[in-house]
């Protein structure tokens, strides 16, 4: 196959997934992915993920988290865990378990999920007494224990999050990271004596998550308010981000942070006495993200030769690659490539090498390209004469030689140059499917074409309901996304696309995940 330099190169036969000895490669052209991102997005994701993030389970919508997905999980759940932390929220852990008892006192809300709800039923060849459900989320663990915790108005706010993972046993067909059965999430719960103090978290914690998507997975996001039908129904109100993905015409609701309002707090008796000796109820948030993040990511960035990873969540940033050329000193270019590990990783940056001698250099190449890695490092014979090595970004492909001198500032700055432009495009891409609509008609059209669509709507539930039937298809209705916070300007008299009624505001609609 041609090596990104152009140059023909050995290659193993079995391609990367393989292994085989030197002298068994051999040249070979269908290295990598089998499909194209273009031709078949959703073959295309699942080739993706396989290489090293996620490996298939036996059990259906359930999935295996390799170590170079887990790695992206913790960098993401380092950030986030600090930020919060420096909001007073405290970490804990409650049981995987539910009390079916429990469980039925949220009964009015938990109606629509509880198809969802998994139970143990056994334990060995005996059924248990009462069956136990297993948490989907876990309001109903947590919240008796705030009433017996919140007594006074010194006992608020009550910051808590959790570290874990939940259980949903969905029928709609799984996707990895996206859908599953049982992933990994933090769900934040907190109280305070004042719905000012709720609101004013529910944006802080928002902004956290849209840090997520675009600083560290280079992921533009929009933030906004999900309509009554979208929202958390035990809730008063949800915000989310809401990321698109181009090639489905699909958005993906991000993350959500929820203002309660005093729903749970009426429900599970969560009072505290105020100054003046009076009881009051709580004010509740809620708020969580999951590894959903990763398949966002992967979406967003990924192409015909595999993954992308942004810099900022690579568990490898750099790879560097040793190219020995039959008469050259093999030796003095190892350890050129170790010592380039050694100066990157003692700036901080992620290096690794690969110095197998059982993989051709182009070879490893196609295997680091489809890992994601951003930043490849060439070390050949030239390379080594010159004091210089040559960077390969996974980005855009662009090639560079730069003095060993000034190796660390250079890749530092390459890095962050990587991360913006990863951002850069996927932003681009994004805008250019967005379509401002006005009417039923040009919405079918815009649905038609994938687009993400900003329309002008009254902002009834009715409504809402009647386009999702009006809409249903194999591939799914179109619903609400969001009503972004940034509003474009409304001018007066504009009409609901859908009901002809006088709009109130501008929401994104489209088919969703
Ligand atoms: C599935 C089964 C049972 C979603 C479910 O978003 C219950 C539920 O309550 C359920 N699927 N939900 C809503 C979760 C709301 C809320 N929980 C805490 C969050 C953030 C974290």
């Amino acid at each position: 196959m041609a090596g990104p330099s152009g140059k023909k190169e050995k290659v193993d036969k079995a391609g990367p997934s393989g292994g085989k000895k030197k002298k068994d490669v051999k040249k070979e052209t269908g290295l990598g992915l089998s499909v194209k991102k273009d031709e078949n997005f959703g073959e295309w994701y699942s080739e993706v993920c396989k290489h090293e993030m996620i490996e298939y389970y036996d059990i259906s919508g359930c999935y295996i988290l390799r170590p170079w997905s887990m790695a992206i999980w913790e960098i993401m759940q380092t950030f986030f865990d600090a930020e919060i932390k420096k909001m007073k929220v405290k970490n804990c852990y409650f049981p995987l378990f539910v009390s079916p008892g429990v469980l039925e006192k949220e009964k009015d809300h938990i109606e629509g999920f509880a198809p969802e709800v998994a139970w143990v039923t056994k334990s060995g060849k005996s059924d248990l007494e009462v069956p136990i459900a297993i948490r989907p989320t876990s309001e109903t663990v947590m919240y008796p224990y705030y009433s017996k915790w919140i007594r006074g108005h010194r006992d608020l706010p009550l910051k808590l999050n959790q570290w874990c993972n939940v259980v949903r046993w969905e029928f709609s067909n799984p996707t990895p990271f996206i859908r599953s059965r049982e992933f990994l999430w933090q769900e934040g719960h907190t109280a305070f004596a004042t719905k000012e103090e709720a609101d004013k978290e529910v944006l802080e914690i928002l902004e956290l998550y849209r840090r997520i998507y675009e600083e560290y997975l280079a992921v533009p996001v929009v933030k906004g308010m999900k309509s009554e039908n979208e929202k958390f129904a035990g809730g008063l109100y949800t915000t989310s981000v809401e990321a698109f993905i181009p090639n489905t015409g699909r958005g993906v609701q991000g993350a959500t942070s929820h203002c309660l309002g005093q729903n749970f707090a009426k429900m599970f008796e969560i009072n505290f006495e105020n100054e003046k000796g009076e009881t009051e109820m709580v004010w509740q948030n809620s708020w969580a993200y999951s590894t959903r993040t990763i398949g966002v990511m992967i979406m967003t960035h990924g192409d015909d030769k595999g993954l992308i990873l942004p810099p900022k969540v690579a568990s490898v940033q750099v790879v560097v690659i040793p190219v020995p050329y039959k008469d050259a000193n093999t030796q003095g270019i190892f350890d050129a490539c170790t010592a380039t590990v050694a100066a990157l990783s003692e700036a901080g940056i992620r290096a690794e090498e690969d110095l197998r001698d059982n993989y051709s250099p182009g070879w490893k190449y196609s295997n680091w390209e489809m890992k994601g890695v951003p930043l490849r490092i060439e070390i050949g014979p030239r390379d080594l004469e010159n004091n210089q090595v040559r960077t390969v970004r996974r980005d855009n492909g662009v090639k560079e030689d730069i003095p060993r001198g000034s190796l660390v500032e250079h890749v530092k700055e390459l890095l962050e140059k990587i991360q913006a432009n990863m951002y850069e495009v996927a932003k681009q891409k994004r805008e250019a499917c967005v379509e401002e609509i006005k009417t039923w008609d040009e919405f079918i059209v815009a649905l038609n074409k994938k687009k993400l669509i900003l329309a002008p709507w009254c902002d009834e539930e009715e409504v809402e309901r009647d386009v999702k039937a009006r809409t249903k298809g194999e591939t799914g209705a179109a619903k609400t996304l969001c009503s972004p916070f940034e509003q474009p300007e409304l001018p007066e008299g504009t009409l609901c696309f859908a009901s002809g009624k006088p709009a109130k505001k501008w929401t994104y609609w489209g088919r969703s995940y």
